[in-house]
């Protein structure tokens, strides 16, 4: 499949690229690094989203040059679709008439692309576009360095994520070399924040719970915490986090409401507790540690069900003794 997208961007010219709604570090991060690498290779190419680059990401290279659309306005001869579940997440209506592109390393993606490149055994897609840059013999400037830097960062979750393997350190390292700064970058991702986002976090996990167990926790952002705050929904990003730290609890829900009764929900988990499988129940996807849908329903309803589900895969989950059975 690589061999096929390389054919392609030496066959032609003008390239977009781009990724889903609320982009994170890693739809950023690579659809950067692609856009460096192409214009690199003297091809016509942007990045174009339907939504604004986040605070957190806004120093990285080429982050100004983020052009906001709501739909395809201009030709092109192909549109990469960076770790997208399906051709409407980045909310581009006139996508689907594009020859597209899709890069992805979520398994749970569908096959949606004229082109489709999926590595699920990539920590980022960061690591896939890398792997793209060395095989069309790209030179890796401190720009591709960077990006493609702040994509493992984050979707590795700074290196403690099970999906952090020894090739994800020998990548980072590659990158160190040729000219990305991990204190620079970390500073830019995590220590950046607005105020606001502090405030909305306190109010936030004002609302923790827990089971009877003690495995599971959850925490609910309203709209009314939000816009009390004076914060946005990207600030409650990395929200989901906290309650994890918490040693006994394997799995934890956040619940967004956003409007009309519409719920997005994020699930995080630890070890072999696959809330995958669980965000699929809802019509949603992920990975076995880091999984999401959005859904309209009654949230004592949504709460309740998404609680037991996720108490079954805790309870179903591979662990003995509190040993992983089969690593990775
Ligand atoms: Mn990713």
């Amino acid at each position: 499949m690589l061999g096929q997208v390389i054919e392609l961007i030496e066959k032609h010219e003008r390239f977009a690229i781009t990724s889903h709604i609320r982009p994170d570090g890693d739809s950023l991060g690579s659809s950067l690094a692609l856009c460096w690498i192409l214009r690199g290779l003297k091809k016509d190419a942007e990045v174009i989203m339907c939504d604004h680059v986040p605070l957190a990401y806004s120093k990285l290279p080429g982050s100004e040059l983020v052009r906001v659309v709501p739909d395809i306005d201009r030709e092109y001869d192909a549109v990469f679709v960076i770790e997208c579940s399906d051709v409407t997440r980045p909310g581009l209506p006139s996508l689907n008439e594009q020859f597209v592109v899709n890069i992805d390393h979520h398994s749970t993606t569908a096959l949606f692309g004229d082109l489709n490149w999926i590595d699920s055994t990539a920590a980022a897609v960061g690591e896939m576009i890398y792997n793209l840059a060395k095989a069309i013999g790209s030179r890796i400037t401190p720009e591709i360095a960077s990006c493609v830097y702040a994509a493992l960062l984050t979707d590795t979750g700074s290196f403690h994520f099970s999906n952090t393997t020894e090739r994800t350190f020998k990548i980072a390292s590659e990158l160190v070399k040729h000219g990305a700064q991990p204190a620079k970058l970390s500073q830019a991702i995590f220590y950046s924040y607005p105020y606001a986002k502090i405030l909305l976090i306190g109010t936030v996990l004002s609302t923790l719970q827990r089971d009877e167990s003690g495995r599971i926790a959850w925490i609910t952002m309203t709209r009314k915490a939000m816009t009390e705050s004076g914060a946005n929904e990207d600030d409650s990003d990395g929200v989901i986090n906290y309650p994890l730290t918490v040693g006994d609890v394997e799995a934890v829900a956040f619940f967004r409401e956003l409007q009309d009764s519409t719920y997005r929900i994020s699930l995080r988990s630890k070890n072999r507790v696959n809330v995958a499988r669980v965000a699929e129940q809802f019509g949603g996807g992920g990975h076995c540690n880091a999984a999401g849908f959005t859904i309209k329903a009654d949230y004592d309803h949504l709460s309740k069900d998404v609680i037991s589900k996720l108490k079954e895969a805790v309870q179903t989950s591979p662990v003995v003794n509190g040993r992983e059975i089969k690593p990775r």
